[in-house]
């Protein structure tokens, strides 16, 4: 009321007409470190322009949750920008759509045919156990080999069994496309490059965005081909058999009620979604996997000790299952603390302020960009000792017999109106595929070479370096 401090405007980056504070972010950091930087200067949150965009920098818990939570519906916004447009045929998708009754609609349906195959399900444990089963058969035919394209095409085939009931087998060429297009949008999109600050840069020519656009259009004839079998087929009157058919469900039921909040559903609507959950599904999962790898031979001890709780819990003459995830605390604190020390979207993906509104005492105009820093939130020294030491300990509860999340400033996921869609599914892939692993091999470098580098690059998810968990050597 009346009587209070009158509203604040949060502390701001110099700005010039047009660029805005582009000068300042020149820097040879990756943006989540250098926000995290910034913090000395402007303190845990304050504001920049992006060209003709303002955008507030979160780096704080507090704050996070309150734009996540508290006031997930005010923040619940995404901005449009070229490159995402590109990718999702104008925000037609969940992940890079803006708040509307038709994403909302659109949302619960995904979430609804998400969670048919969900925590607890058993067809989803088949799924990823017979990759895991495959993909151990394959690392136990040599001694010596290079993990990560092993452990993409695992990660790629529960996802497709997911999305179109099909799966790839090494060397297939609809594979290794899929892998060169989705490097190319992952290389491209949404990086808040120049196009995406200043859209007129799009008529000249510009490398980038000519390999996003080509990136997509092999993915849409990818897409577009799984769609029409789909079609073809018919949706099957009881069960689907995955989330295309549960999509083509939803969208006749929704043409013949023809209710108005569903008219929405297209074709491209479907398409785009499925893109979402195939693309995601693959790139995050995939990185979580390398980095556990990597983190995994960096330190023989952690992977020594999972394997003592696997060797004690499970014994070698039966499989890992989901229902042995409670008895199996440390490896899943290991999950956590690599979820934790290389979040895989350290930025998010960006928030929009759909009413005026605030944060903290700190004033929001509507239309504000809102970047959530989870890198500083998962190393804020506040609230976790010395946060690039690797030790899922940190995890454990005081006797070690289960897991607990000892601070606030932790959020893999995200939360609220907009939190990770597939949040129970890389949750059980991770479990499933390391606890297989590590039952059946020990993961070290070949020797003579080096360690791969802990350091990684930016992007949309935040990758290892090129060659993590390269050469790693299973015996
Ligand atoms: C969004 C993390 C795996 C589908 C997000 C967000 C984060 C995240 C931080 C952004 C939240 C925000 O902007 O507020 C992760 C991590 C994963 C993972 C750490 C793996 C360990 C997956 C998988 C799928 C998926 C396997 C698909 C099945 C999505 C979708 C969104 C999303 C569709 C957009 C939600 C929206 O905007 O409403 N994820 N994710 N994610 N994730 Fe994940
Ligand atoms: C990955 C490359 C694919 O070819 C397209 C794609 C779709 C959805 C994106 C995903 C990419 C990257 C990770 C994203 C996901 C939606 C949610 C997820 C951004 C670009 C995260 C971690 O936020």
């Amino acid at each position: 009321s009346w009587w209070l401090w009158p509203p604040r405007e949060p502390p701001r980056l110099p700005a010039l007409p047009l660029i805005g504070s582009l000068l300042s972010l020149r820097s040879p950091l990756p943006p989540h470190r250098l926000f995290q930087d910034l913090q000395r200067k402007y303190g845990p949150t304050f504001s920049l322009m992006l060209g003709p965009h303002r955008v507030l920098v979160v780096n704080h818990h507090r704050h996070a949750r309150e734009v996540l939570l508290k006031k997930g519906r005010a923040f619940a916004g995404r901005p449009r920008t070229v490159t995402t447009d590109v990718l999702t045929r104008d925000g037609k998708d969940i992940a890079f759509g803006d708040y509307s009754a038709t994403w909302r609609f659109h949302r619960k349906i995904v979430h609804g045919a998400l969670s048919m195959f969900g925590e607890g399900s058993a067809s989803i444990e088949k799924i990823i156990c017979a990759e895991a089963s495959a993909l151990c058969g394959v690392l136990s035919q040599s001694s010596c080999l290079d993990l990560s394209p092993e452990l993409t095409r695992a990660v790629t085939n529960v996802v497709c069994w997911l999305c179109f009931s099909c799966s790839y087998s090494r060397g297939d060429p609809e594979f290794e496309a899929m892998l060169r297009y989705s490097q190319g949008i992952v290389d491209t999109v949404a990086k808040d490059g120049l196009v995406d600050i200043f859209p007129w840069l799009q008529v000249f020519p510009n490398a980038d965005l000519r390999r996003l656009r080509q990136c997509v259009s092999v993915r849409d004839r990818l897409l577009q081909d799984k769609y029409l079998q789909h079609q073809v087929q018919g949706v099957r009157p009881l069960s689907d058999r995955d989330l295309l058919d549960a999509l083509l469900r939803a969208k006749r039921s929704a043409e013949n009620h023809n209710t108005a909040e569903c008219v929405d559903l297209s074709e491209d609507h479907l398409l785009m979604t499925v893109g979402d959950i195939f693309g995601a599904g693959v790139e995050t999962t995939t990185t979580v996997l390398k980095w556990a790898v990597t983190y995994l031979v960096h330190h023989p001890q952690v992977q020594r000790r999972i394997q003592d709780e696997l060797d004690r819990r499970i014994g070698g003459d039966r499989a890992p299952r989901l229902s042995d995830r409670g008895s199996l605390p440390y490896l899943e604190a290991t999950i956590r603390e690599v979820l934790r020390i290389r979040p895989v979207a350290p930025l998010f993906i960006p928030h929009v302020a759909l009413t005026d509104t605030s944060i903290g005492d700190f004033t929001v105009r509507k239309g504000t960009r809102v970047v959530i820093n989870l890198w500083s939130l998962h190393h804020d020294e506040e609230e976790w000792t010395d946060p690039e030491r690797f030790d899922p300990g940190r995890f454990l509860n005081s006797d070690g017999s289960g897991v607990t999340v000892p601070s606030p400033s932790y959020l893999p996921f995200g939360a609220g109106v907009r939190v990770c869609l597939g949040e129970a599914l890389a949750k059980m892939e991770l479990f499933l595929f390391l606890s297989w692993i590590l039952q059946r091999f020990h993961l070290s470098v070949p020797p003579g070479h080096p360690l791969p580098s802990l350091e990684g690059k930016f992007g949309v998810v935040l990758p290892t370096d090129s060659f993590a968990g390269s050469g790693t050597t299973c015996c």
